[in-house]
């Protein structure tokens, strides 16, 4: 009996996702995004299909996010700084990677997001509060739901 109600109560942590996430690793500052920053920030609308359904995701993009976190992105993504990827956790225990240089508009067109809202609505607990929505992959798997924080990793230094 005790041991259920401690199992149950680790399911509950676990299940939950915070509103906020961190971005911290080989960053020049580490810094906390709450939504409510992220709504204060310039938005991104991309469209995704997953079992035949579309759905319009709104966010920011990854890189306004690592570019608060002082990553270098644009001109200053050259030499050992290609060598970066970044590490995305959600809260059931699932990461993806992406590289720097996938991340960055400056460099290639992959609109990847960290979303808030899906077909304008907030999104539900199983995929939210906050996603990652990568819509130029093939497939959804790097679509990182119930994202917890993001890790810069820098290879060569
Ligand atoms: N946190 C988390 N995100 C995840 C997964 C997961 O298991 N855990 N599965 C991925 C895979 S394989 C797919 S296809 C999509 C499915 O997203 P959907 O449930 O919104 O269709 O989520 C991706 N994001
Ligand atoms: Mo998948």
């Amino acid at each position: 009996m005790r041991y259920g109600l401690f199992a149950l109560l680790l399911l509950v942590s676990q299940a939950a996702a915070p509103a906020t996430i961190s971005i911290s690793g080989d960053v020049q500052t580490p810094v906390s995004v709450s939504i409510d920053d992220l709504k204060k920030m310039p938005r991104t609308t991309v469209t995704m299909a997953e079992h035949g359904r579309e759905t319009r995701y709104e966010g920011v993009l990854v890189s306004a996010l690592l570019a608060r976190a002082g990553v270098p992105l644009g001109a200053a993504l050259s030499g050992k700084a290609l060598s970066t990827y970044v590490l995305a956790s959600a809260s059931d225990g699932y990461q993806v990677v992406f590289s720097l240089g996938e991340v960055d508009p400056a460099l290639t067109h992959n609109d990847i997001i960290v979303a808030d809202t899906g077909d304008g609505q907030p999104l539900a607990a199983t995929q939210g509060p906050l996603r990652i929505v990568s819509p130029h992959d093939v497939r959804g798997a790097r679509s990182i739901r119930m994202l917890q924080r993001i890790e810069v990793v820098q290879l060569r230094k």
